[in-house]
């Protein structure tokens, strides 16, 4: 049986990845904080439903012995790095955290795995946030990075880490380069998720308006269960190489607003109110991605499509307002 550990299994992608990688009879690992196993209910509840099926560990990204002990003691085929600050907002707010997470961390991680595990073949969770200020578009894997926060920074540093233990120590490392994937799982703080949730809040009479920041970037938004499956090809193709992963299509906040709005019934004109206070010191303007070579090489294909992500994400979040479930919506 082949063994998989998952640094961030608590997130969402780390979710929908220990999920497809059981359904492949993989036996899952994955590296949580300690604070996660003492607040289970609160910090695993993406976790939940897989029960006893994940052997979780506690460790932290900020300590190197604490992953070399944690891989000292569990043997592991592939392992996925997903674990960071991803929060491109908090990012400006705390670079330096940031910066620690998200560089040292993975720093951490690949010096131990070559250390006590060599032969693991390693993912690490690159961004569309490197290309920022894009170069050309659409955004390709030799496409410039101009990275415009400290998160994107940090993704870059992670990029060209992983790109120098392949190159160095001869080790299986790949870097995707995800853009934009959401679900009825992401974070409350994330674009999309805030304009689904606040809808049903309003669609309930929970909440009268939705502030949000500028409505005119323009974003490549996918699924994350289909972009979880292209980082389990890339660990099984024949050589490292690194990917993009895109859905090929750019909308702005404002058509996501629209869509998601009119889903329920309603005028998103109502109810958006543009707040400055949400603004970003410097923007990502407009992103999008052209993931022919992993449609190429891994065969990798979305299922998908961006208005069946929204319409998905509102059923969701109206379903949880219409149980009475506000509660788990301010979690
Ligand atoms: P997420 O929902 O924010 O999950 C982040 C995960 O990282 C959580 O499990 C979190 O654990 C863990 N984490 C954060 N700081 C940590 C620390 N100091 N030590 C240990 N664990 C820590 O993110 P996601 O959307 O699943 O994204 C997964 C990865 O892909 C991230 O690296 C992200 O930067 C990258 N990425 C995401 C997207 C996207 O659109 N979703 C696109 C490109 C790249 P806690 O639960 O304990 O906080
Ligand atoms: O912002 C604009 C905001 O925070 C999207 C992370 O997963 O994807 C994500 O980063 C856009 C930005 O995601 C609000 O200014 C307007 O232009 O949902 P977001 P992100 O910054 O694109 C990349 C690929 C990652 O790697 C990251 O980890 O929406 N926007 N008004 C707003 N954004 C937020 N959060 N809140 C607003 O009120």
């Amino acid at each position: 049986m082949r063994k998989a550990l998952i640094t961030g299994i608590t997130g969402q992608d780390g979710s929908y990845l220990a999920e497809h990688l059981l359904g492949l009879g993989y036996e899952v690992h994955g590296l949580v904080r300690r604070v996660a196993l003492e607040q289970p209910d609160q910090r695993l509840g993406r976790l939940t439903h897989l029960g006893e099926r994940v052997v979780l560990h506690a460790g932290s990204l900020e300590s190197y012995p604490s992953l070399f002990q944690v891989l000292s003691r569990c043997q592991i085929d592939e392992c996925y790095h997903l674990a960071a600050q991803s929060f491109v907002a908090e990012s400006f707010a705390d670079g330096f955290s940031t910066m620690n997470t998200n560089s040292n961390g993975t720093h951490y991680l690949l010096a131990a795995l070559r250390e006590l595990q060599p032969g693991c073949r390693f993912y690490f969770a690159g961004s569309s946030e490197m290309f920022g200020k894009v170069r050309e578009t659409p955004q390709v894997e030799t496409t410039p990075f101009h990275p415009r926060s400290p998160y994107g920074i940090s993704k870059v540093a992670g990029y060209y880490l992983t790109l120098n233990y392949r190159e160095a120590y001869q080790m299986f490392c790949v870097n995707g380069m995800l853009f934009n994937h959401e679900s009825p799982r992401r974070g409350f703080e994330f674009v999309t998720r805030k304009i689904t949730h606040n809808v049903a809040r309003i669609k309930f009479g929970l909440a009268s308006e939705l502030r949000l920041g500028n409505l005119e970037a323009r974003r490549d938004w996918g699924h994350a269960a289909d972009y979880v499956r292209a980082m389990h090809l890339m660990l099984q193709h024949s050589e490292p190489d690194d990917f993009v992963i895109a859905s090929g299509e750019t909308h702005s906040v404002r058509e996501f607003c629209e869509l998601a709005f009119a889903e329920a019934g309603l005028d998103y004109l109502d109810f958006v109110k543009e707040d400055p206070t949400f603004y970003r010191p410097a923007e990502v303007d407009l992103l999008v991605g052209n993931a022919a070579k992993a449609k190429r090489v891994l065969g990798w294909q979305p299922a998908y499509s961006f208005r069946e992500l929204v319409s998905q994400m509102v059923a969701h979040d109206l379903e949880l307002a219409q149980r009475g479930a506000m509660a788990e919506m301010f979690l």
